[in-house]
């Protein structure tokens, strides 16, 4: 198995990485030993000390590559140096006078290091403060230029370099993975025209239509203020008492309470820009657009009781997710579509395209695939990238434009404004993480932390005494602005106010609730139960029915029974009484069950149980098998380090169950061998392992004498498996049919779960 392991991708845009010259995989469960041809401090020669060295670079993978490469230090083979790099000789000891006397004021080495340090945190983000990174592309099909002459979609096969941020929106720097929150999905493009930040979620709805009550919902939602909790969730007070009083939260509370709010992987999620935005091409003409990323993994999620437990073990599980994914060369992969429609178009409809809380449902405004963005890369760190990278809805370049969506103009001015604070002046697009590939040329000056070194005297425009340079582009290769017909009516003059339309806060609501499958509808249920059941205040709890009531009489009835509210309160009364008949009253794109993806199981996890003693031949086949399909497929014993199976060869347990506990995999397999399946039985977290398979309706390949554990663990199925085979994710198999048996597994867990199996309360 090891050498199938090691005939896995290796990510090949990191041939330097650990030290080895032709990036050879790290053995499971080995560390890295740097190789003894490395230089060591002795062998140093005096001039190589002061040199940066730039990683190697894939030619044409991935353009950002290369100017990171000005700034990347590698120090394996370097000695220690001050910033001021002078060498240091002696980096345990402060400078004393004599061992026993004080240490000395003078001592500019200790006083840089400690001060340095003092100050390595800086303030993280208001919201989406707990995220993670990658590098990659995006690829476009074919040249989109009848609808937008924006430089990535110039040529088919164009490629993009790209910078994609995923994170929670609620909780600290520090906090979990799998809460139930919303995803963000950023995305900077470093295009060869200037960056283009596409700054969306994993929700293509928001919970406001104006930027206005942002503050106010993030006041909300984040740890009350009194006493700082909860972390990382948005079941208290607080949260549920604004919503329900913010009727246009329906639609994204439905979302939120969905599956998508505890994606399984950052890899099995989509992305949508949110709002409407405009495309523009040569001749000026501008069409609408809404941008969705669409996983070409499919759509998957955890369930609820999965997530709550694996952020106990693993509050890092998107994150390590999304970093093995990328080490392994499985590298997540999304699909951009485009709803492009026009103005006219967009009068006709029902609802506003002005309003974040409305989707464009697909079958209204068919997806239009254009491109395809890939992650290949791992950040070099996490602080110089993934931290400081500064996303900004401002940031768009020619051939893409603004709606004048009320939410999207709060954002423009928010996120510069954000970054000045948290980044320490005007100058962060100066980091390399969030400099253009493109030369910028201004007559912005000075501010703090200024890097580059304006020559020459005129700082203005117009000037003559520098020939005019910088100079306007002119309309022809600057940007320019579409000259959109302004709306506003005349008798209205300035207004707070909203347009009429964005008044129907609950017909999307149903729409979304009504397209799920019943599976999904219940798991919102339970998503609104679980979250209520933790608000303390009763009449908060009734409102909140009491709105869900407009958008789906079952969904509340289901609700309240939960929470023990009878009679139902009655509903909240309507902002507008009749709303138009909606073009789609069911969109089935909407359920996440109608994307299983392709069918792959490449970065699945995997568990196989071993014991001393496991029949060791039936069980290697079925590891080859899942690995060759690009599954990482663990041993998970009692213990880690070697056993011997039945036949006497060693095998290597790279997992326990108690270091990696079940719900951390996304299927199961029982061993045969009496005496490993008897040494299993002995040990309490085999039990709890299986039963947690079992209750997440995961995938469970039982291999002869393993029958047992699972009569062992109360697994109902047993009783009867004529009728559990094939019929509930569980499949039974002799030793010897091994091999049979694995396609049918490996078609199973492509499926991901097996939700007919679910029961609340769980039977298990
Ligand atoms: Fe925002 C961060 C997405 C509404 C103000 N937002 C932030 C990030 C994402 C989003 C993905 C993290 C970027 C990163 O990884 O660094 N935000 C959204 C979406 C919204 C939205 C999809 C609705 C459609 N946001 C929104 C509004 C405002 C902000 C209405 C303010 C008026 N958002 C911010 C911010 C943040 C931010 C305060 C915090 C940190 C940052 O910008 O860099 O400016």
């Amino acid at each position: 198995t090891q050498a199938l392991a090691a005939a896995m991708p290796f990510n090949p845009t990191k041939p330097g990485e650990h030290g080895f010259a032709n990036g050879v995989q790290p053995q499971q469960g080995a560390s890295v030993q740097p190789p003894s041809t490395l230089p060591t401090a002795s062998t140093l020669s005096e001039g190589a000390m002061s040199e940066k060295v730039g990683s190697q670079a894939i030619p044409g993978l991935n353009a950002t590559t290369e100017p990171l490469d000005r700034v990347r230090v590698d120090s394996s083979g370097r000695a220690l140096t001050t910033n001021m790099g002078v060498a240091i000789a002696d980096n345990q000891d402060s400078l004393k006078y004599g061992t026993r006397g004080p240490v000395l004021l003078e001592d500019f080495i200790l006083r840089e290091k400690i001060t340095h340090f003092d100050h390595e945190r800086i303030p993280e983000r208001i919201v989406h403060a707990r995220g993670s990174a990658a590098h990659g592309f995006f690829e476009c099909y074919e040249p989109l230029r009848d609808i937008t002459k924006a430089a990535p979609f110039r040529q088919a096969g164009k490629r993009t370099p790209v910078f994609v941020r995923f994170s929670t929106v609620q909780g600290e720097r520090g906090s979990k993975d799998t809460a139930r929150d919303v995803r963000g999905f950023a995305v900077k493009f470093y295009t060869d025209e200037g960056n283009w930040d596409l700054v969306g979620n994993n929700i293509p709805v928001f919970f406001i239509q104006d930027a206005m009550k942002f503050p106010d919902l993030v006041h909300a939602v984040k740890p009350e203020p009194h006493h700082q909790m909860p972390q990382a969730a948005s079941a208290h007070d607080t949260f549920w008492d604004f919503v329900s009083l913010m009727p246009e939260s329906t639609h994204m509370l439905m979302w939120v309470m969905s599956d998508r709010a505890i994606p399984r992987s950052y890899a099995t999620m989509q992305g949508f820009g949110v709002h409407t935005f405009r495309m523009v091409n040569e001749a000026g003409e501008s069409v609408f657009v809404k941008f969705h990323w669409t996983p070409i993994a499919g759509t998957h999620s955890l369930v609820w009781d999965e997530a709550v437990k694996i952020s106990g073990p693993d509050p890092d599980y998107h994150r390590r997710d999304l970093w093995e994914r990328i080490e392994a060369g499985v590298y997540p992969e999304y699909e951009l579509g485009l709803q492009v429609f026009t103005e006219e178009e967009a009068e006709q409809f029902t609802f506003d395209i002005l309003d974040a809380t409305k989707i464009i449902p697909e079958e209204l405004v068919p997806l239009r695939p254009v491109g395809r963005l890939v992650l290949n890369r791992n950040p070099d760190n996490f602080f110089a990238e993934t931290e400081q990278v500064a996303f900004c809805t401002a940031n768009i370049i020619p051939g893409i434009d603004f709606s004048n969506d009320p939410l999207l103009a709060g954002r423009i001015h928010s996120y510069v404004d954000t970054q000045i604070t948290r980044l320490g002046g005007p100058n962060f697009h100066e980091i390399p993480i969030n400099a253009p590939v493109v030369q910028v040329h201004n007559n912005q000056r000075d501010g703090f932390h200024r890097q580059a070194i304006p020559r020459g005297r005129v700082s203005y425009e117009p000037n003559s005494l520098a020939g005019g340079c910088p100079f306007q582009a002119g309309a022809a290769q600057g940007f320019v602005s579409v000259p959109a017909r302004i709306e506003a009516r005349e008798e209205q003059g300035k207004v707070r106010a909203k347009p009429e339309k964005f008044a129907d806060h609950y017909t999307q609501a149903r729409l979304f609730f009504e397209s799920q499958t019943p599976v999904e509808q219940d798991h919102i249920a339970n998503a609104f139960r679980f979250e209520l059941s933790k608000v303390t205040v009763p009449a908060i709890r009734e409102r909140t029915v009491a709105m869900l009531r407009n958008a789906s009489e079952e969904l509340a009835k289901n609700v309240a029974m939960g929470l023990g509210i009878d009679p139902l309160p009655d509903p909240l009364p309507l902002a507008l009484e009749n709303p138009p008949e909606p073009e789609v009253a069911k969109s089935p794109a909407l359920s996440l069950l109608s994307r299983p993806g392709d069918g792959s199981i490449a970065g699945r996890k995997i568990a196989l149980l071993v014991a001393p003693g496991v029949e060791g031949e039936s069980l290697q086949a079925v590891q080859a098998a899942l690995v060759e399909q690009g599954a990482v497929a663990r041993l998970v014993g009692g213990r880690i380090g070697p056993m011997k199976t039945a036949s006497g060869e060693v095998i290597d347990a790279d997992a326990s169950m108690e270091n990696e506990p079940g719900f951390l995999f996304d299927a199961l397999v029982l061993p045969d061998g009496e005496e490993a399946v008897a040494a299993l039985a002995q040990d309490g977290h085999t039990v709890e392992f299986i039963k947690d398979q079992f209750r997440h309706c995961k995938m469970i390949l039982v291999l002869g004498a393993s029958e047992l554990l699972m009569a062992k663990a109360g697994l109902p199925v047993t009783m009867d498996k004529s009728q559990a085979q094939g019929r509930t994710g569980l499949t039974f198999a002799a030793a010897a049919q091994a091999d049979a048996a694995v396609a049918q597994f490996i078609a199973d867990v492509a499926k991901h779960r097996h939700f007919g199996r679910e029961m609340d309360p769980p039977l298990i």
